[in-house]
């Protein structure tokens, strides 16, 4: 039986991916070396420095841990003020109608993102009332494919992994959900999210209904 729906934040209910590109591409220009969107998949679902490390690696820079710290926080600070503009028309298609369709089936609503900016993208986009626990960047030692973002995310709306689905962009968040004990669904293309339990495009193509058939034995 499902009881628990945990859901990823970027890329999967808002397209933030943009923005972080948008800052970190403007980073990577002071720094003196191009940034593509297709380098930029790759800080996909991972922490902030973690990506920044990724970052430095494509541009074969090498810094002392204080002066990483530094250009992490002027990424973040450019990447705040794209966030500060957001709205409910950035919500992503289906992820809407889909939160309220949990909540009118009695299934408990978490959050589980690796971002530290999650509370403000959730004010921004009016998304925060659907959720009944918000875990994020500011609670978690570990990131994906560390099982503790998802885990904390079932402990707080008080749910048994094995009655949580988890909705998910990145591979290492499938893996995580897999790691926590709970089921996935990932929202993308299959060629990148294969091991999860069920892949469709976005959260458009979902029900409550559809979820249950196929994961009946939940
Ligand atoms: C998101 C993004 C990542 C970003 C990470 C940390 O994760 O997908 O690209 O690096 O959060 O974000 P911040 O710098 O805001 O703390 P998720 O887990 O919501 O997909
Ligand atoms: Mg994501």
């Amino acid at each position: 039986e499902i009881k628990a729906c945990l859901f990823d934040l970027d890329g999967v209910l808002v397209d933030t991916a943009r923005y972080h590109y948008i800052a970190w591409r403007e980073l990577a220009e002071e720094l003196g070396f191009d940034f593509t969107e297709h380098d930029n998949e790759r800080l996909k679902g991972v922490s902030r420095a973690a990506s920044l490390n990724i970052l430095l690696e494509i541009g074969g820079i090498t810094l002392g841990e204080e002066e990483k710290a530094r250009l992490a926080e002027q990424k973040n600070n450019r990447y705040v003020e794209y966030i500060a503009k957001m709205d409910s028309s950035e919500i992503l298609p289906g992820a809407l109608d889909f939160l309220k369709e949990c909540r009118e089936h009695s299934i408990k609503v978490a959050l589980g993102s690796a971002s530290k900016n999650a509370m403000t993208i959730l004010n921004n986009t009016g998304l925060t009332p659907y959720f009944d626990a918000i875990i994020d960047g500011t609670h978690t030692s570990a990131a994906k494919p560390d099982p503790e973002v998802f885990l904390l995310g079932a402990q707080a709306v008080n749910i048994a992994p094995e009655h949580c689905v988890v909705f998910e962009d990145a591979e290492a968040g499938i893996l995580a959900a897999t790691r926590a004990g709970m089921r996935s669904v990932g929202i993308g293309s299959p060629e990148t999210l294969g091991a999860a339990n069920l892949v469709v495009p976005s959260l458009q193509q979902i029900s409550v209904d559809a979820l249950r058939e196929s994961f009946a034995a939940i």
